[in-house]
């Protein structure tokens, strides 16, 4: 498995995943259980944002554990941040990798100063990222190389742990929310679990059918037209990417027109007003850690810059908000300073000098302006 992010023709290819195991009463090995299973994340990661969201969603914050890598991505890969014995307890006191962002306690107070100025040697516990009470690992490659020795892929976020193994269940995203959405924790978790099926059987086709190009074309798109290293390979990129952003439009007005026609309020109408269906799905997920991060950071740092959301596109701008202001689980998972920092300070052939843009400001509008 190459190592490369780019092939020789200067296009940017993503790695298969190598680990892709499940959850489930039948397999042999992994069966659900509280506690036992872990997430390593980055909270800058739209791949592993997915598996964020998906657990708060679901109700498995007190089943599944959390621990945040430093937004910064240095030549060693994702890091972890060092703790002492005291604030070791502290932190299992209080129960933090259980918290909905997994400990960031940041991620939930309002931030509207700059980060521009913080150095990408700052380690701030629960601002710029967590620790691994499981094996207290430094880096996220150590927990690769006590899975396999031999593994030779990049070690991405997120990672899907066993805690009693010490092995990876999985670290593909898609598969990871697929796990967590089947319903397989949903007795450990007890109360908590809230049932809530985001791929429902007569919705599974059209969410596939949905997903497939939105990863084709715009969630791994902005990342094809950002790190392409010829002028006519990004051109190409970025116009698929908004020929695909204005077919999302075009989905999102006709579901907000027809569901206008049928309820009176806003209200009524946004508590219907998703991609597929008229109920929050798996496709709205994978869209939105997309979607949210195209303002703050694709638009300028992967030069996706022929249209803003907030300019461009109405409707995708109305059902992003709809989702970060009136879910808890899309506001409470989203950083907007790990995904800024993450990205301006970790790519330095795109971004050298590693400045942090100021704006836009603010990184998200309010619902109603
Ligand atoms: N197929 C993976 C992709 C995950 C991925 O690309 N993660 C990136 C961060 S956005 C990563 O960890 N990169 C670290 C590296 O390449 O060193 C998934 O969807 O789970």
């Amino acid at each position: 498995m190459s190592k490369q992010w780019a092939s020789r023709d200067g296009s940017f290819k993503r790695q298969v995943s190598k680990f892709q195991e499940i959850i489930s009463p039948d397999h042999p090995v992994f069966k659900p259980a509280k506690g036992r299973y872990w997430l390593y994340v980055s909270l800058a990661c739209p791949w592993a944002h997915r598996t964020l969201l998906t657990r708060a969603l679901k109700g498995l914050t007190s089943v599944i554990g959390v621990s945040v890598v430093h937004w910064h991505l240095d030549n060693k890969g994702w890091r972890f941040l060092p703790i002492d014995e005291a604030t070791l307890e502290m932190a299992n006191q209080k129960n933090l990798y259980k918290d909905k962002a997994g400990g960031i306690v940041g991620a939930l107070s309002d931030k509207s100063s700059p980060v521009g100025k913080v150095p990408n040697d700052s380690a701030r516990l629960f601002v710029d990222g967590t620790f691994d009470p499981n094996e207290h690992a430094q880096r996220l490659s150590d927990l690769y190389y006590k899975a396999d020795p031999e593994y030779d892929a990049r070690f991405t976020v997120p990672v899907l742990w066993d805690t009693k193994l010490k092995a990876i269940v999985s670290n593909e995203s898609a598969q990871i929310i697929r796990v967590l959405n089947s319903g397989v924790l949903d007795e450990v978790a007890g109360d908590e679990a809230t049932k809530l099926d985001l791929v429902p059987k007569e919705l599974e086709s059209q969410i596939d059918e949905f997903n497939s190009w939105v990863y084709d074309n715009i969630n791994n798109g902005v990342y094809k037209a950002g790190f392409a290293e010829s002028a006519e390979i990004y051109e190409k990129e970025v116009t698929n990417v908004f020929q695909h952003l204005d077919k999302v439009e075009g989905i999102l007005k006709q579901k907000y027109e027809t569901l206008k026609s049928k309820y009176k309020g806003l209200d009524e109408v946004l508590s219907r007003y998703f991609t597929v269906g008229e109920q929050l799905t798996e496709a709205d997920v994978r869209l939105y850690t997309t979607i949210v991060r195209f303002d703050p950071v694709y638009v300028q740092h992967f030069k996706c810059n022929l249209n803003t959301i907030r300019d461009g596109y109405p409707f995708i701008h109305l059902w992003l908000r709809n989702l970060y202001w009136n879910y808890d689980a899309f506001r409470h998972t989203t950083d907007f300073d790990h995904i800024k920092l993450h990205y301006t300070r970790s790519h330095s052939r795109i971004n050298p000098l590693g400045l942090t843009p100021l704006g836009p400001s603010p990184d998200i509008k309010p619902l109603r302006d």
